[in-house]
């Protein structure tokens, strides 16, 4: 059950198997002190949200705590993560995100 390819070199013919990457969910905390407009054009700008989900999502991280900006390889995360918290302290928030292994 293992997804593979066919790989067809001159003379040989080979099983290849295609792995997906894991992928790692970039989690955001809530804290009292980060504006919401701050939030919101984090979640467009940096995790290319539509307005009125970057809306829902910084409300479901100011009531719950938490909340999921999105899902991506390790390395996209973590540059997103790294956007997040360098914009955030340029500005003086506590903004806080985090990412988990799917
Ligand atoms: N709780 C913040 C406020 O009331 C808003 C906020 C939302 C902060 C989401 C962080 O990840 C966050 N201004």
């Amino acid at each position: 059950d293992k997804h593979c390819q066919i790989l067809n070199s001159p003379d040989t013919v080979t099983l290849q198997q295609v792995k997906k990457p894991p992928m790692y969910k970039v989690i955001m905390l809530n804290d009292d002190y980060t504006p919401m407009d701050f939030v919101v054009h984090i979640l467009e700008t940096i995790f290319q949200k539509s307005t009125e989900d970057a809306i829902t999502i910084m409300f479901e991280i100011h009531q719950k705590g938490i909340g999921i900006c999105g899902i991506f390889t390790y390395e996209i995360a973590e540059t997103k993560i790294n956007h997040v918290l360098q914009l955030a302290k340029h500005h003086q928030y506590p903004l806080q995100c985090t990412l988990e292994k799917e």
